[in-house]
């Protein structure tokens, strides 16, 4: 292909997608409707895309899925957990045996009964999370499912005998699909789902010979674990690995036609997206060059242009990533053209253009967005104006730059007016960056303001509180929902949130917490709260992204420096605060949060971008403690998630994303104690950075691991407030007094019981009235009761 896209968003739309799955999850929709719906879905977005401009041989991905691309690779594979292992056909004489049924395989996204789903985790550096496969020695692996070659034929070969689309079917690649695997729990001591190796490869080869025998030209094996060194295996094993999938792959099936008319393979196109190929660890991209694929897709957004030849390239298609699939910036294809054109000087081989990553993670189509003002949009693209890009510089790289001459006018304009409007730079906020100094992010030693802050708030030991958020319930969405669409006025809007808020405080005091909040009844999102209120973003009305399964979020763009027109949360909190005698904390949510989950800026480094954010969270600091807030809690759940997929990178990364963390805190008085909370459980890599917050009290998600995180952060010399989450607030379950007493005392066990706090794993918004109660007044018993033997 001339011009490519690694993948397409494949929620729909309006999120037709979602509400399609959710119905069916509802029972109000059977299995066959949802499959019609979804193969509607696909056959419009392959035309869609054809329609603009991918119709080239195989330029469509076929990228579709249900719910998530690595369930489906265990899907295809039949690789299911054992404690689902009667979810699979058994009919051997049918050729679906060992496959789930679509029930099935939602089955193990969302669990059942007792049986906890696959573990969800983070998809390389981005929001969208995947399900973890359980591999072990003994975990089926064959091609079970041939649900890709069906829908590889049903857009080749349409049923309405509409227009056809030759798509390059999109899996997760092998290597990749054992590296993001975690050993199953019955696997022995030093068993890798790498072990695994040669049954999925063997495997995949039945896959390639079904897909060449439906008649698809390429496959497309996205093959992102070899741009991050995080995953605990060694560059030497993997690239074996490789060499050893690819021989198999690429080598030993001929992807030439033969005496019986069809290829045993299609042609194989490697993507690398996400980051870099070649790192200290080693060249990755010269690995993938001496195997027999036929194109490789490297992102040239994250990752280095290569400034020599490739030994092996002169063989395949490069495919160059030039236009950015994780961020919505207009490209600047004058000077993408130019990198495109230094790379055909340079290598033998075809050059094809591509994005950096999968589309997946920008929204459908910036004329969506009937509200964004037009200057601002000019400079924006969504999926379907990088497709257009692709198609552009594809034109412009093979006709040369005169047959694109307008786009490549338009685009230079563009990038220019976004440069020169007002609000992208403003000069207070820069001098007030330009200005901080080391001071700036220093408070006074924690012994003095752990007693500064024990005098003023005088809490018991083992201090109860929750993370923030009470349950959000249909009333108070209808509530926001009608006052956004101006059905409700402000005055109306504000009696609302405050009701809720005096009741959520009553809960509080009659449970018998010890410090309260105010239940953030007025927050939609985390992030999209403040950026509606900050100078500097934007929000969207349609836009957008999966975050896992059906869920999505709608990330703001923060397109200009930030600054903080009015307070924030003040008068929520100090209405809370007015209802009690108790302490009640302030909300904020971090910097690097804040970033994490928006689309940022690429014309200023984000660690300045941080520093805009943090101060304005600092005003706000300011603000809640004159209006009486003796605690605030500045949220940073997001800190793991961006931290580089390669180590070299960690101390630079790290260095700025604690520094403006501690911006946004340090400017608190000695007696006002600073919060943080961290939600999941993988801490290993950021736990000094924990440390280095300087928060005097850390909630951290803990129950699932059974506190083991105290010990750990007390042998890194963690010595400050550590509030580890003593009940799971990802299901209804309520605690028992018993557990939660164990878990207390368990944690009190492994660090100074002066520091420990108790609270739920995270926010409660998620929850039911009900359960929530009943869990939190289970909480402060258990916690009586320990206290009781102190
Ligand atoms: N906010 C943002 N990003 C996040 C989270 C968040 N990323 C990580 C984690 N939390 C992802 N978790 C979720 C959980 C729930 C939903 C989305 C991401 C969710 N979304 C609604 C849906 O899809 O129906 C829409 C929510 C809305 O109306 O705004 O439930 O907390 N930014
Ligand atoms: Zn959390």
């Amino acid at each position: 292909p001339h011009a490519t896209i690694l993948g397409y968003p494949r929620i729909g739309r309006r999120r037709e997608l979602k509400r399609a799955v959710e119905s069916f999850w509802a029972g109000r929709t059977t299995t066959d409707e949802l499959e019609t719906t979804a193969r509607d879905l696909r056959l419009a977005t392959a035309r869609h895309l054809a329609g603009l401009g991918l119709d080239g041989a195989a330029a469509v991905p076929g990228s579709f899925s249900f719910y998530d691309q690595v369930l489906d690779a265990v899907a295809l594979l039949g690789a299911v957990p054992e404690r689902f292992r009667d979810l699979v056909s058994t009919d051997s004489a049918s050729d679906g045996a060992g496959a789930l049924s679509l029930e099935g395989y939602f089955t193990l996204a969302r669990g059942e009964g007792d049986k906890p789903p696959l573990e969800m985790t983070k998809w390389f550096d981005t929001n969208y999370h995947y399900l973890v496969p359980e591999i072990g020695p003994d975990t089926p692996i064959g091609f079970v499912d041939d649900r890709v070659v069906r829908q590889f034929t049903e857009l080749a070969r349409p049923a309405d005998g509409g227009q056809a689309v030759v798509t390059r079917p999109a899996l997760v690649g092998p290597v990749t699909f054992l590296l993001l695997s975690k050993a199953a729990d019955e696997a022995p001591d030093g068993f890798h789902p790498l072990d695994r190796l040669d049954d999925v490869v063997a495997a995949y080869a039945d896959v390639l010979r079904a897909l060449a025998a439906a008649g698809a030209p390429w496959v497309q094996l996205d093959e992102p674990a070899l741009v991050t060194d995080l995953l605990d295996v060694p560059f030497p094993d993997v690239a074996d690995a490789v060499r050893r999938a690819y021989t198999r792959l690429a080598t030993e099936l001929s992807p030439a036609t033969g005496a019986t008319g069809t290829a045993e393979r299609p042609s194989i196109l490697v993507t690398a997206p996400y980051g870099d190929l070649r790192s200290e660890a080693g060249d990755g991209l010269a690995l993938l060059a001496g195997t027999d694929v036929e194109a490789i897709a490297v992102d040239l957004v994250k990752g280095a242009v290569p400034t020599g030849p490739v030994a092996g390239l002169d063989t395949k298609t490069l495919v160059a990533g030039v236009v950015d699939g994780h961020n919505i910036w207009r490209a600047d294809l004058d000077a993408r053209l130019t990198t495109l054109e230094g790379l055909s000087a340079l290598q033998a081989g075809a050059i094809a253009v591509g994005t950096s990553t999968s589309l997946l993670h920008v929204p459908h189509d910036v004329a969506d967005e009937p509200r964004l003002d037009a200057g601002l949009k000019s400079w924006l693209a969504f999926a379907d104006q990088k497709v257009a890009e692709v198609v552009t510089l594809a034109t412009g790289l093979t006709g040369g730059r005169t047959a694109v001459a307008d786009a490549l006018a338009a685009s230079t304009a563009a990038v220019r007016s976004r440069a020169e409007a007002p609000g992208v730079v403003v000069p207070e906020v820069r001098e007030r960056t330009a200005a901080l100094t080391p001071a700036d992010v220093e408070r006074a030693p924690y012994a003095e303001r752990a007693a500064a802050q024990q005098a003023k708030l005088d809490l018991p030991p083992l201090p109860t509180t929750t993370i923030g958020s009470f349950p959000q319930t249909a009333e108070i969405r209808k509530t926001r929902a009608a006052w956004v669409r101006g059905e409700l006025s402000d005055a109306e809007y504000t009696t609302a949130m405050r009701a809720e808020i005096a009741s959520t405080v009553a809960l509080q005091e009659e449970l018998g917490l010890d410090v309260l909040v105010h239940g953030e009844p007025e927050r939609n999102d985390m992030v999209q709260y403040f950026a509606e209120q900050l100078d500097g973003f934007v929000t969207t009305v349609h836009g957008w992204v999966q975050s896992y399964g059906s869920r999505c979020v709608r990330p703001p763009i923060l397109w200009g420096d930030v600054s903080r027109p009015a307070p924030l949360t003040v008068e929520w909190t100090a209405y809370a605060a007015s209802l009690t005698d108790k302490p009640v904390k302030g909300m904020l949510t971090g910097p690097v949060t804040i970033l994490a989950w928006s689309f940022v800026r690429d014309d200023l480094p984000l660690g300045d971008t941080a520093d805009q954010v943090a101060l304005a969270l600092r005003d706000e600091v300011t603000d809640l403690e004159e209006a009486g807030i003796g605690v605030v809690q500045v949220d940073e759940p997001a800190l793991r998630e961006l931290l580089p997929l390669r180590r070299a990178d960690h101390p630079g990364y790290l260095d700025w994303s604690v520094r403006s963390f501690r911006l946004s805190t340090a400017g608190a008085d000695t007696a006002t104690q600073v919060h943080t909370h961290l939600c999941y459980s993988e801490f290993g890599q950021v736990i000094g950075a924990i440390d280095g917050l300087d928060a005097d009290v850390t909630s951290v998600e803990a129950a699932r691991s059974r506190m083991e995180i105290v010990p750990e952060l007390a042998d890194a010399g963690y010595g400050r407030g550590i509030g580890p989450g003593v009940y799971d607030i990802h299901s209804p379950r309520v605690p028992s007094v018993e557990e939660v007493t164990e878990l207390v005392r368990l944690a009190a066990k492994s660090i100074d019981p002066r520091l420990v706090w108790v609270n739920p794993d995270c926010g409660l918004k998620t929850r039911a009235y009900a359960e929530t109660k009943e869990s939190l007044r289970n909480l402060v018993k258990a916690t009586e009761e320990v206290r009781a033997t102190l």
